[in-house]
């Protein structure tokens, strides 16, 4: 039986983590998010469930403190299952009930799920926690700290730390450590020594070609990717911008910023033709983009890193004559030419899910070889276990020919190569560095694969973005009532044209996406489908103006 005497001091304790009257909070796409001084007592109580959960799996569970691509005034946590990956759907809801419950009701709820999840109050828990550069995480890190030691949890704190670092913490403390080393030092040792074994394939390059510009987003990408810098000399040399040593997080730059504005970041020297990739606040997202002669800007996101590394994946295994199912999968805001081109060209199986990692991450997980990208940069490559094993069993088969055996060997350094845990912006950013150089490609021989739609994305204040509800990967609005007929009557006034709108998880704003055959005919489109939200959703503030 469970008895409230369990959960120790946690009354006096939460006391000291005081909930703001009236607030409530949902776990959205990635956790909570809202302004940092409203935080302190969520994450005091995210530290009570992450050792809940740790007793329960009888695993490490992580916790991370970031809101990612939010600005810097704002914060959040994102909780980390024992395989890497984010908490379940059940423990999403026990962390909103647990975030909103009044302080006097604390320990009943936290019973109730004890009781529900049949947890062992015996049992012993371990936690791990990282947290971003954002100036309040450091105070919001301690007060999780104080909910895990609460319930007499063990807790290892990381500091600063990317979020995919942390997944792989998670990963590599439970499995006894055969995924890699749970140390950054392990990390940058696991990586750099998967790169430098494919890199070692490559045809000979050029100092120049060798070279690529980073965006930090002034964030903690910056600092990890100085810490990992000389492990990567002399196959890499990066240059790194928005290092945080002044301009703030995310402001004018990292990947949300290039990818939403299709423009370069802040404080960037480019010349033309040169290789430049951008991270978000936490260095789970990235994109990559150049400017041509004409100081034309062109963007390669998660749709066109999708491509490359599904593309180079099915050259390998076929290279290899191994028979795996390579599968893609993307959110509504896949760019139409990306999804075209992979089921028609590729022949690849195409999946849509709703927005979030977590979504995407389950759906990949179906395939021999489950490669999931959002456009924004969010992504990585899942193996089944079948798949790693052919793989490994093909690069140490001593009859195997040459040319298979080479493919199965690019195969495993890949595989070790990728964060599977999670996204992750440093270890996509070396995956697709090993993959032009062993190629021989030129970053505009990339972005040539296919061309993009135009497209547009836009943001729509309302006074409350719940009453916009959807269906069919967030593809259509169900209400307010009208709204989705309004879409489709805009949409077909334009040719190749796609929209839609759906309420963010991480702000408080609807999102509005359109794609269309020109510049001028999609910005138009994306203007009247805000407008349809401002009037139908409860609009606030100025009506969208025409761009
Ligand atoms: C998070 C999620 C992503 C999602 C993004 C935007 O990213 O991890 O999967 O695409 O938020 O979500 P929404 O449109 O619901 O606001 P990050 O990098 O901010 O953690």
């Amino acid at each position: 039986r469970v008895t409230m005497a369990q959960f120790g001091d946690v009354s006096q304790k939460s006391a000291l983590h005081p909930k703001p009257k009236g607030l409530t909070l949902q776990y959205g796409t990635a956790g909570f998010r809202t302004a940092a001084d409203r935080l302190d007592h969520v994450m005091f109580r995210m530290g009570l469930l992450a050792t809940l959960r740790s007793k329960q799996t009888k695993s490490t569970i992580g916790v991370m403190v970031t809101a990612s691509h939010n600005p810097e005034e704002d914060n959040g946590v994102k909780l980390i299952d024992p395989m890497g990956e984010m908490v379940t759907p059940a423990w999403e809801g026990y962390a909103t009930q647990l975030a909103n419950a009044d302080q006097d009701d604390l320990c009943a709820v936290l019973k109730g799920i004890v009781e529900s999840e049949g947890v062992d109050m015996a049992q012993a828990a371990s936690v791990i926690i990282g947290r971003d550069t954002r100036p309040s995480s450091e105070n919001l890190s301690r007060a999780v700290l104080d909910g895990i030691s609460c319930l007499e949890g063990h807790s290892h704190d990381f500091g600063l730390v990317t979020t995919p670092q942390l997944h792989y913490m998670v990963l590599c403390r439970n499995t006894g450590g055969c995924y890699g080393d749970a140390t950054t030092q392990g990390y940058y040792e696991k990586l750099s020594k998967a790169f430098a074994e494919l890199t070692k394939n490559a045809p000979k390059r050029t100092l120049d070609q060798k070279m690529l510009l980073v965006d930090g987003a002034n964030g903690i990408g910056a600092l990890k990717m100085k810490e990992m810098e000389a492990f990567l000399k002399p196959e890499l040399q990066v240059e790194i911008f928005n290092d945080g040593s002044s301009g703030r997080l995310n402001y004018e730059c990292g990947a949300d910023y290039v990818k939403v504005q299709q423009k370069a970041p802040r404080g960037m020297q480019m010349s033309p033709g040169q290789r430049c990739c951008s991270f978000d606040g936490d260095a789970d997202r990235i994109v990559y983009y150049y400017s041509d002669s004409n100081a034309r800007f062109h963007l390669l996101d998660g749709d066109k890193i999708a491509t490359l590394i599904s593309t180079y994946l099915k050259e390998l295994l076929t290279e290899a004559g191994l028979n795996l199912q390579v599968a893609v999968v993307q959110t509504a805001y896949a760019n139409g030419s990306s999804t075209r081109y992979l089921e028609d060209v590729m022949k690849v199986t195409v999946c849509c899910t709703k927005t979030g990692v977590k979504h995407l991450h389950h759906e990949a997980q179906k395939f021999d070889v489950g490669v999931y990208f959002e456009a924004n940069g969010h992504g990585t490559v899942l193996f089944s276990k079948k798949a790693e094993e052919q793989i490994r069993e093909l690069a140490e088969e001593s009859n195997a020919s040459d040319e298979k055996k080479r493919a199965g060997k690019l195969l495993e350094s890949t595989v070790n190569l990728i964060n599977q845990a999670t996204g992750d912006a440093i270890s996509d950013m070396l995956l697709i560095e090993a993959m032009l150089a062993v190629r021989g490609m030129s970053v505009q021989d990339w972005a040539s694969i296919y061309t993009d739609l135009p497209n547009r994305q836009l943001k729509v204040k309302v006074a409350d973005r719940r009453v916009i509800e959807t269906t069919d990967a967030e593809r259509r609005a169900v209400t307010p009532a009208g709204l989705q007929d309004s879409i489709d009557a805009l949409v077909k006034k334009y040719r190749q044209a796609r929209a839609f709108v759906r309420p963010s998880g991480t702000e408080d704003v609807v999102r509005v996406y359109a794609e269309a055959d020109t510049q001028e005919s999609v910005d138009a489109l994306a203007h009247q489908v805000s407008l349809a939200v401002y009037r139908l959703a409860g609009g606030v503030g100025d009506e969208p103006k025409p761009l």
